[in-house]
């Protein structure tokens, strides 16, 4: 139905569509874009890191009266607010977040969620598989855009199944996708981006535990595998499959490295010219740098196609993500500005870190195998003046804890109307400043007697 209305709303308005600025964002937000071209629908897209009320308040009385707007990867959050949407406009909100409440919308307001379906839109679909499956109401021959659709779920970790598989809907999606032999997905040693020199894809696999790059090599020898090729690094991707099995058992065995780490679903994007673009976890993490450095117009390009100037664009954007990541890291492990509480790891970075990036450092430190294992808790400011929490479990802790639940909890006792979402292993709100301490008390002091 969704689908239909939405052939129907041609008009002299391009359709506005508002996604979010992640990796399923944008990826959702391309195959909207492809299904609106080759519809011939005029388009708009805005990319938004988050969806406020304010933000939402605004918007109504800038698009133009009656026009069509799709909000995708977002909006679920803030259902209530559409209320007040009636008969102004024609809106599509096409998400997968959990909704915290259920209204009665009335009918030029459409809320399309796998979470009505009884489909867990946490594991099992993602705002792109969403878009995808309108995609394919439209046009059945726009099934050539699963890859993006598996791309938005890999970008939120979706990929919860069996030897990190997708599962649910998502699967689906796969298999549309290789029944175009457009994606492969067999179980093999999996290290992130292969296509470096064997040495390096080690040693940025920080869960290993390695401390430097002479007990690598030290490693690789004992197994007998050359890191060179006559004068070249062999590349990661130029291992014999008998290598990898010998690399993997050894790992597996002598560093009682976690099977499930290493042999993963290798989701390889047929179709893609580029090397380094095939691996589909790759290609995500491409598009968050995107995001995260606001160039999500790069991102989008990178989806729909375009090998020339988006490639140039994000070898510079990849350069400065990286920068940034460093210098953050740098910052986060000097002068004791990581500190050790009783029960969780806190990174203050209200001064130094940007709110876009706390989540992909305390990311980083919670898979560092020299911390303790604890849950890491990272705070940045806001450009809106609030505080940015982000939490993640440590990769090494076995005590099972939900902290997107826990964050709920702490919410309701201290900010109820603050903004906060994620699921078990990651989860963020947003605050005020004025409360932070009593937050960070009382999730220190919740995760203590869950130990207990
Ligand atoms: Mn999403």
């Amino acid at each position: 139905m969704v689908a239909e209305d939405l052939q129907k709303t041609k008009n002299h308005y391009p359709i506005y569509i508002f996604s979010h600025f992640d990796a399923d964002g944008l990826a959702a937000a391309s195959i909207l874009a492809a299904t609106l071209s080759q519809a011939d629908i005029n388009y708009q897209i805005r990319i938004l890191e988050r969806l406020e009320y304010s933000t939402l308040n605004d918007l109504k009385d800038t698009l133009p009266h009656k026009s069509t707007v799709i909000f995708s990867d977002i909006g679920t959050g803030v259902i209530e607010s559409f209320s007040q949407w009636k008969q102004s406009h024609e809106i599509f909100i096409l998400d997968h977040h959990s909704p915290t409440s259920k209204i009665e919308l009335s009918g030029n307001i459409r809320h399309l969620n796998p979470h009505y379906f009884s489909i867990n839109g946490a594991s099992e679909l993602s705002g792109a598989g969403v878009a995808y499956f309108v995609s394919v109401h439209i046009n059945p021959q726009n099934k050539y855009l699963a890859p993006l659709a598996l791309i938005g779920a890999l970008g939120d970790r979706q990929d919860q199944g069996e030897h990190s598989s997708v599962i649910g809907l998502n699967k689906l999606i796969v298999e549309d996708a290789k029944k175009l032999d457009m994606v492969s997905d067999d179980v093999s040693v999996w290290f992130f981006d292969r296509t470096r020199p064997i040495i390096s894809v080690l040693r940025r696999a920080e869960f290993l535990g390695f401390e430097n790059e002479i007990e690598i090599r030290a490693f690789l020898e004992r197994l007998d595998i050359p890191i060179k090729k006559g004068e070249d690094e062999r590349a990661f991707y130029d291992l014999s499959e008998e290598e990898c099995r010998r690399l993997a058992s050894e790992l597996i065995v002598q560093y009682n490295v976690d099977p499930n780490e290493i042999y993963k679903k290798d989701y390889k994007l047929n179709h893609e010219d580029m090397d380094f673009l095939k691996d589909a976890r790759v290609f995500v993490t491409k598009l968050n740098a995107c995001g995260k450095l606001q160039r999500p117009d790069i991102g989008i390009s990178l989806c729909l196609g375009d090998r020339q100037t988006t490639l140039r664009a994000l070898k510079l954007i990849e350069k400065e993500y990286s920068r940034i990541i460093s210098q953050n890291l740098k910052w986060a492990l000097s002068e004791g500005h990581l500190q050790e509480l009783s029960a969780i790891h806190l990174l203050d970075g209200r001064k130094s870190i940007n709110e876009r990036m706390i989540g992909t450092i305390i990311s980083i430190l919670s898979s560092r195998r020299d911390l303790n294992p604890k849950p890491f808790l990272g705070c940045a400011l806001t450009a809106t003046g609030k505080v940015k929490i982000s939490m993640r479990l440590s990769r090494f802790q076995d005590q099972h804890i939900d902290l997107g639940q826990l964050l709920n909890q702490v919410i309701r006792d201290i900010e109820p109307e603050s903004e906060v979402g994620g699921h078990a292993a990651a989860a963020g709100a947003i605050i005020s400043e004025t409360f932070l301490s009593d937050f960070i008390t009382l999730v220190n002091q919740l995760i203590l007697e869950g130990l207990q």
